[in-house]
């Protein structure tokens, strides 16, 4: 969708609900995509909500984004502390992108403590669950709108 804020979900994103609720609770992505549209008509934005278990489809997205979105919202799960061809596309583009995890990576495994995307980032958002996906467009909106690109 032109003109609006991309929310891309990386591998695993899709069992939400079904395991781990003490790290990740119990709502599904489904849940949290029905509450960020709700929350993004509420402040007239538009949002694309998307989930890929594809490293390649991710870059994809991102690249898609920068020509279509006005900004990225990204829990990349897991590739986060892996992908460099996720931080290559980051920085390529031009649009804002905020990191966005539902758990707080730095208080788990220490595998979890690297991200390759902090660095080409606006922003971090983590360990809010599900509400952090309605943090991130609120944070979005306001950067947008002090960049006067909303
Ligand atoms: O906290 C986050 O949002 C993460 O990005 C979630 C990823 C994890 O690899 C990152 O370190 C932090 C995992 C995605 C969900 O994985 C599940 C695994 C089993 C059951 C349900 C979800």
């Amino acid at each position: 969708m032109a003109n609006a804020i991309y929310i891309i979900n990386g591998p695993n994103l899709n069992l939400l609900g079904q395991r781990e609720p003490g790290i990740y609770g119990n709502g599904s992505l489904d849940d949290i995509k029905a509450d960020c549209n709700a929350f993004a008509s509420k402040l007239n934005v538009s949002i694309e909500f998307r989930q890929s278990n594809h490293e390649g489809m991710l870059v994809d997205w991102i690249q898609e984004a920068d020509k279509k979105a006005r900004g990225i919202i990204l829990n990349a799960g897991a590739y986060t502390h892996t992908s460099v061809a996720l931080h290559d596309a980051i920085r390529a583009g031009s649009v804002p992108v905020i990191e966005l995890h539902l758990s707080n990576t730095h208080a788990r495994e220490e595998f979890r403590h690297k991200s390759y995307i902090s660095p080409v980032a606006h922003g971090v958002i983590m360990g809010f669950g599900g509400d952090g996906y309605l943090l991130a467009i609120r944070a979005m909106c306001t950067l947008l709108d002090s960049t006067n690109s909303l």
